[in-house]
This record gives structure tokens, C-alpha cells and sequence, in this order.
């Protein structure tokens, strides 16, 4: 089993297809370990997309991901971290095949309703960054 980390970004959760994306992950597979709403300060968001700090669309990133609430979510299946980008889809929409999340629900390569671990020591850092370990047993 391995864990992975996802949020459903604020275009997601204010167009009210939260619901419809969660049926997705778990008709794929996956456990709900732990999920929380809240609205990002812009500081988590500055801190959670660090990595991204230097790249020109950083500012408007943490803009939007600080618009609205945001789903926080604990996933738990085999091959979660890969799993989960599969159901997602490609980062830009366009590219995304076929019945994945992004295909049928993002409107852009930057409001793209979803994120998902990139591997699975990120997962562990992303789940420590909103879940206690209390929270996910
Ligand atoms: P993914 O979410 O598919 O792992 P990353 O980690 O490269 O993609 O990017 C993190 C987030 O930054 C994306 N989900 C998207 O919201 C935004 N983003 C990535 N690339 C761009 C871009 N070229 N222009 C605008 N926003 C972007």
C-alpha cells in the first residue's frame, strides 16, 4: 500500500464538482485516509508550491490557490502516487486523455482543478504539510 497526497483546487471545489472528482478517485481504487476543507493563506500556499518560486507563473499560482477553499485529501491504494496522476491527467488539460480529471473538468494548465503527489517522498512531505500523523492512522 502507499499513500498519496491531493487537493482539490479552488476552480474545482467553487464549480461544486468536488463530488463528481471524488467518485472518480475512488471508483479508481483508493482508501480516503483523511480529507479537510480550508481556505490556503497565502503563506501555505507560498510554502507548499516553494519548488515552483522562481517560475514566472508562481505569483498568479498562489494567487489562485488562495481564492476560494480547497479539498485536502490522504489517499491510500497500491501505487498511489502514479496511480493518481493517471486519473488526473496531464498538467495541461489539452493534453489530458480521455476521462481523466482534468480532461472533463480544468479549464487551463494553471486552473486545473486538481493536484496529486509527484513521488512518493513528496507525498510524505505534502501529507505532513496538512495531516498530523495522529490524523491518518
Ligand atoms: P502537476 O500539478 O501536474 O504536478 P506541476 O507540479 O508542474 O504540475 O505544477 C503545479 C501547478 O502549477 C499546476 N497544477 C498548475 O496549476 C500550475 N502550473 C504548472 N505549469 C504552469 C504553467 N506553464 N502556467 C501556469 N500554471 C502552471
Amino acid at each position: 500500500m502507499e499513500r498519496t497526497f491531493s487537493i482539490l483546487k479552488p476552480d474545482a471545489v467553487a464549480a461544486g464538482q468536488a463530488g463528481a472528482i471524488l467518485a472518480l478517485i475512488e471508483r479508481a481504487g483508493f482508501r480516503i485516509l483523511g480529507l479537510r476543507m480550508l481556505r490556503m493563506t497565502q503563506a501555505q500556499a507560498e510554502g507548499f508550491y516553494a519548488v515552483h518560486r522562481e517560475r514566472s507563473f508562481y505569483p498568479s499560482l498562489v494567487k489562485f490557490m488562495t481564492e476560494g477553499p480547497v479539498i485536502v485529501m490522504a489517499l491510500e491504494r497500491e501505487d498511489a502516487v502514479r496511480k493518481l496522476r493517471e486519473v488526473m491527467g496531464a498538467t495541461n488539460p489539452a493534453n489530458a486523455a480521455e476521462g481523466t480529471v482534468r480532461r472533463l473538468y480544468a479549464a487551463g494548465i494553471e486552473r486545473n482543478c486538481i493536484h496529486g503527489s509527484d513521488a512518493p517522498e513528496t507525498a510524505a512531505e505534502e501529507l505532513a504539510f496538512f495531516f498530523s500523523a495522529a490524523e491518518l492512522l
